[in-house]
């Protein structure tokens, strides 16, 4: 039985891919930090937490993670976790540092030192590109990172590289524009504005303040982008894609959109605070997908307007349930 080491199990693709591996009869063992408490909700909501193997490491700890692989031996290794919120990498930029950038060497190099012959898929990010220096941007296309986080992904992208082209290891960079799903952290803009349009609709909430409404991003849908990267690990070579939907849409028209589906106008209830805005801005991504296309045989399935309904409607039954629970209302 082939065995997957993810690191970042909690996190939302962590979720998804955990059950994208699970369906093909794979072992999946989960990394989890000590936490004084740990959060499994995603992976109950799949109902797959019982099938995975929790083993104890950190990101910023080679020695966990040497020892993780050598007692687990993994096949294949998905390294997914971060401090993924670019925002909290301006408040935190050196643990951002720790966790997203020297966190993957930490990985490379216990993989190294296990003498492990396991693929490593590393999670790279389109923020990498972040001042974009081409109007769309492929593999081929100059990075210039805007946050620290940025800058900590592209640390890992190239340890990544370098360490396939000094040791010949089996490591991949897939290098992913924005994707979000109803199991998205409520830190980012696509899950914030679908939870305050269940909160708005149930009355419980009266208005969602947000930073810029003109930044655009090629959002898509995490289930279809968990796939890519088991496909980039069953190639003959390992080589680096850019995954991405090549559709651009602003803030704006994710509010309208959200807004729009409950039958309310956005513009009477979000607010743009300039509090909220960005030291640096990432102002627009669009991503070309057309190597992972023609070598992969991969393409986003799901548009940006199904996964926003997707994500409203779950994020309705959610606010729905907490409140009949606060009522004491028996939904069962
Ligand atoms: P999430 O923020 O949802 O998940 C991050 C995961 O990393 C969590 O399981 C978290 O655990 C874990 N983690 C954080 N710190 C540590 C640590 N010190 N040691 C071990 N684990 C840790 O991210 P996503 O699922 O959205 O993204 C997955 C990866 O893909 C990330 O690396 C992200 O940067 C990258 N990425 C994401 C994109 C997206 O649009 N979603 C696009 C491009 C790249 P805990 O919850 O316990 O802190
Ligand atoms: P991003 O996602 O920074 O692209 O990183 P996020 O959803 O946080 O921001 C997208 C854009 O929306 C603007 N924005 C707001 N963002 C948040 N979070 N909250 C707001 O209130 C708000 N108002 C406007 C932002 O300024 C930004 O332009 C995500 C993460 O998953 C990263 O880990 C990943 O690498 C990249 O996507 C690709």
């Amino acid at each position: 039985m082939t065995t997957a080491l993810i690191t970042g199990i909690t996190g939302q693709d962590g979720a998804y891919l955990a059950q994208f591996l699970l369906q093909k009869g794979y072992q999946v063992a989960g990394l989890l930090p000590q936490r004084s408490s740990t959060s499994l909700w995603r992976l109950d909501e799949l109902k797959i937490t019982d099938n995975i193997r929790f083993v104890h490491g950190d990101m910023t700890d080679v020695s966990s993670l040497i020892k993780v692989i050598k007692e687990n031996q993994p096949d294949e290794i998905y390294n997914l976790a971060a401090q993924s919120f670019v925002g909290a990498s301006w408040k935190q930029p050196i643990l951002t540092s720790n966790v997203t950038g020297l966190g993957v060497l930490h990985v490379l190099e216990a993989a190294r030192l296990s003498n492990s012959q396991c693929k490593i898929y590393q999670a790279s990010s389109s923020e990498m590109f972040g001042l974009v220096q081409q109007p769309i941007q492929s593999e081929y296309t100059p990075f210039y990172p805007r946050s620290p986080y940025g800058v900590a992904k592209l640390f890992g992208h190239w340890m990544t590289v370098n360490y396939r082209e000094s040791y010949g290891m089996f490591a991949c960079s897939g290098i992913l524009f924005n994707h979000e799903s109803p199991l998205r952290s409520l830190h980012f803009v696509t899950r914030k504005v679908t939870d305050a349009v269940a909160r708005i609709v149930c009355g419980v909430q009266g208005s969602v303040r947000l930073g810029n409404l003109e930044a655009r991003r090629d959002w898509g849908f995490a289930g279809d982008y968990v796939e890519a990267m088991w496909l980039m690990l069953q190639q003959e070579q390992p080589e680096d894609f850019v995954i991405a939907t090549g559709r651009t849409v602003d803030v704006r028209y994710l509010c309208e959109t959200a807004f729009r589906y409950v039958g309310l106008d956005y513009k009477d209830y979000v607010e743009s605070d300039p509090a909220l805005f960005r030291p640096a801005e990432v102002d627009v991504l669009i991503g070309d997908a057309s190597k992972a296309k023609s070598k992969l045989g991969w393409e986003a399935k799901t548009s940006f307007e199904e996964m926003i309904r997707m994500m409203v409607e779950t994020d309705l039954q959610r606010v729905s349930k907490q409140l009949a629970s606060a009522k004491g209302t028996d939904l069962s």
